[in-house]
């Protein structure tokens, strides 16, 4: 059996794009908006209807319910009146060929009443324009904390969006079955929400309609709400024509009509003495939703909830925004708004060590939560089995920091045209969905008379190896090998209500409802065992009654390298799973868990959010060339802290590709839209990821393992997703670190402190440089 990586690389695994259409298939698209605000009055069909091979048209009158949204149901699948934005969908078209839609896509006419819209986050501030106001957090006496401090700076700070970039663009496939049923194939993170959507917009009951997700070609939050309303758009024209109906997007529409990562605009003031410690925060952040709800409410809270970033803030303030905008709509994107809220703390540190001319990865060990004191966040939470100051300690010594410090010293005091930075950065991140309910999970698992084992959960395969861990999870509890574990096709049809796969628990969720479901069958196959063991014959018309012994008689039986084991006795698997099977006692069972100890207020803004918190440092050193702006990662070292890894080759995986993304986000992704708010950015052409020549030249990474997790998470590991995201942050501190050396000289009073915008691009670079009149 091939690995389940081996058949990405062989090009085996089968994305949605690559089923063979079947007898009937029709193509689905939809066609945009022109125009990011107004009314639309009518939309003329005629020369559509005329291309040969268009056999349907579809527009919001036929959508049975058109409003949709996961928190709140304020986004129409197509636009009926108001218009949210530009590329906006306005009607959908289905036809035989691709040629034949591509043709149609060109010929629909809209009448509408065009509006001024609103297109930067700016304006909407100053606008008011808010989609959502949370309440916010307060700790300690932040007015007296000001009064008293010696130090106080102020600022401003903007940070862009980003393109999730996922290399499959959102894609389904809906096929009608019997009585009106619909199964959707989609490469979606929440079947469920795409089942439920799907549902609504084509007016069925929920238990009509199935959906299915092998796995996607990456997704990165960008498929956790944005995939469902193509599914509908390909379920409305399968429920109409009674056709099998395929939606996939090109890279460029799927880039300009899905959402990014939210662009912030945030406001701080900050009070600190002589050492850098701070003393008093202010912080209010401000998030440009675009045009609709989304998952703007949840991805606001974790902004917020991440603002103290590594660091303790005795007394603070912290104020937020949705604003609303005439844009896409912007959407979840692996951190979810946990990486803005980071970033703006390590700025306003990096500007405290500027002002005090002091080290700032020392002043950021100085602020960092402690163990028993200190280690209280802005939100009332205790930062429980904290690591952090082992990270600090560790990552400063392997990364040769003080020496690396006084050679960037050296080279900057005699380099022309050329400047290095190095900066240390770090994150903790939340484990928890903001929104408790979403905090549980369910697992089948099914075990076969050959041995051999399906498991099937609410976890989504994007790419991350929740599949693998699953799998390893499931094979330890039987003690069998991994290649007898086969992870299924998630479905809603096996697992219903789960929760996206998302904020980075894909694998604690779904591994611990698996873990469950094994625990159940473990406990009958070990009363079997026991009955075994305790010298009686088994024979097939016995009726074993499983509950003849005690939990302590059954606590010493071991399931491990396929033999069942009591004091000196044992029992092959196979012969104690068919015994099982014989004697009619269920070899299946379905485990449903949830994250217990959650008590988070959002009324107080007090309390536990998070079940745990994911820590890690980075240290990163850049050299920039002055005259270009261009910018070289010379090296990163990278210290995490995941309690016990399932799987380390993953799990660094997940670290060094989220802290690369991390990087791209601050240094290049840099998204361009027209004077009419159109994206131009909408291709590899025009939108830098980064590519091998913008990985560290030298890069290090590695775990701090430790047991401390073990009460706390699935076989005592921690999840690993979004965490290393933040730590790209340690790349763009390494930029304004360098800045700051030529800043120094600055003749421009005004700018003796770094002022760098995220993404800090060549002409970000460039421009603040030109500010120091040197
Ligand atoms: N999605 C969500 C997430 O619905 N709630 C969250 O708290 C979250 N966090 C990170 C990523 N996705
Ligand atoms: Mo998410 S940002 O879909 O974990």
């Amino acid at each position: 059996m091939k690995s389940l990586s081996e058949t990405h690389v062989t090009g085996e695994s089968i994305f949605i794009d690559d089923i063979a259409p079947v007898k009937g298939e029709l193509f689905v698209n939809y066609v945009g908006s022109p125009v990011a605000a107004g009314r639309l009055k009518k939309i003329d069909f005629k020369e559509v209807l005329k291309v040969p091979g268009v056999v349907g048209v579809f527009s919001a009158k036929d959508v049975h319910h058109n409003l949709w949204g996961t928190i709140v149901k304020d986004q129409p699948v197509l636009v009926e009146d108001e218009i949210g934005y530009i590329d906006e969908p306005l009607c959908v078209i289905a036809a035989e060929t691709r040629e034949s839609l591509e043709k149609a896509r060109k010929l629909v006419k809209f009448t509408i009443e065009e509006k001024k819209p609103v297109l930067t986050l700016a304006e909407a501030i100053e606008k008011k324009q808010f989609l959502h106001s949370p309440l916010p957090f307060r700790c300690g006496d932040v007015d007296a904390a000001f009064k008293n401090a010696k130090h106080r700076l102020q600022g401003k700070f903007e940070i862009g969006g980003q393109e999730h970039f996922y290399l499959e663009s959102q894609a389904s496939i809906v096929y009608p079955e019997d009585s009106s049923q619909l199964k959707i194939i989609s490469s979606s993170q929440h079947p469920t929400e795409t089942q439920h959507l799907v549902a609504e917009a084509v007016g069925l009951p929920f238990h009509q309609v199935v959906c299915e997700v092998k796995r996607m070609g990456g997704a990165f939050g960008g498929k956790e709400s944005r995939a469902a309303p193509f599914a509908a758009m390909a379920a409305l024209v399968a429920h109409k024509l009674k056709r099998p109906a395929r939606i996939v997007l090109s890279k460029d529409d799927d880039m300009k009509v899905t959402g990014k990562r939210h662009p912030f605009i945030n406001y701080y003031d900050v009070a600190f003495d002589d050492q850098g410690k701070i003393l008093g925060l202010k912080v209010k952040l401000y998030a440009d939703g675009g045009a609709y709800t989304d998952l703007s409410p949840s991805i606001i809270d974790r902004a917020m909830f991440h603002v103290d970033g590594s660091y303790f803030v005795e007394n603070a303030l912290i104020e937020a925004w949705v604003c609303k905008t005439n844009s896409h709509s912007n959407t979840a994107f692996r951190g979810f708004g946990g990486p803005q809220g980071n970033l703006t703390m390590e700025n306003i540190i990096e500007e405290i060590s500027q002002y005090l001319k002091k080290d700032a990865a020392y002043i950021r060990q100085a602020n960092c939560y402690q163990k028993t004191e200190r280690n209280q966040t802005p939100y009332g939470q205790i930062v429980e089995n904290n690591l952090l100051p082992e990270l600090f300690e560790n990552l400063l010594k392997t990364s040769d920091y003080k020496k690396r410090r006084e050679e960037v010293n050296q080279f900057n005091r005699s380099a022309k045209g050329q400047v290095k930075g190095l900066a240390l950065t770090g994150c903790k991140f939340g484990i928890s969905f903001t929104a408790r309910f979403l905090n549980q999970g369910n697992a089948l698992v099914n075990v076969h008379r050959d041995g051999t084992v399906q498991v099937s959960t609410g976890a989504t395969e994007m790419g991350q190896g929740v599949n693998t861990k699953i799998q390893k999870i499931v094979a330890r509890a039987f003690g069998i090998p991994v290649e007898d574990i086969q992870v299924m096709t998630t479905s809603t049809e096996k697992n219903a209500n789960t929760s996206p796969t998302a904020a980075s628990s894909g694998s604690d969720i779904n591994g611990a409802a698996a873990q469950a479901a094994c625990d159940k069958i473990l406990k009958r196959l070990k009363q079997v065992a026991r009955f075994q063991f305790s010298g009686k014959t088994l024979k097939l018309e016995d009726e074993i009654e499983v509950s003849d012994f005690s939990q302590d008689d059954l606590s010493e039986i071991k399931f491990a390298n396929g033999k069942i084991s009591y004091k000196n006795q044992s029992i092959s698997w196979l012969d104690l799973i068919n015994k099982t099977y014989m004697n009619r006692i269920s070899i299946s069972d379905y485990g449903h868990i949830k994250t217990t100890g959650l008590a988070f207020d959002r009324v107080k803004g007090f309390g536990k959010a998070f079940k745990y918190f994911t820590p890690g440092l980075a240290v990163s050193e850049v050299l920039i060339d002055t005259y270009t702006g261009d910018m070289k990662i010379l090296r990163s070292d990278i210290l995490m802290d995941l309690g016990r890894s399932i799987d380390k080759g993953i799990d660094l995986g997940q670290v060094t590709g989220a802290f690369i993304q991390g990087v791209g986000w601050l240094t290049s992704e840099k998204l361009y839209y027209n004077a009419k708010g159109s994206l131009v950015s909408h291709s590899p052409t025009t939108y830098k990821i980064p590519n091998i020549q913008d990985m560290p030249r030298d890069f290090r990474f590695d775990l701090l393992e430790n047991d401390l997790n073990k009460d706390h998470n699935i076989l005592g590991s921690k999840a690993v997703g979004e965490p290393p995201l933040l730590l790209g942050g340690s790349v763009f501190m390494a930029i304004k670190n360098a800045l700051s050396y030529l800043a120094e000289h600055s003749k421009n009073k005004d700018h003796k402190i770094v002022k760098l915008n995220a993404p800090a691009t060549s002409e970000e670079i460039l421009m603040e440089l030109s500010k120091y009149e040197l």
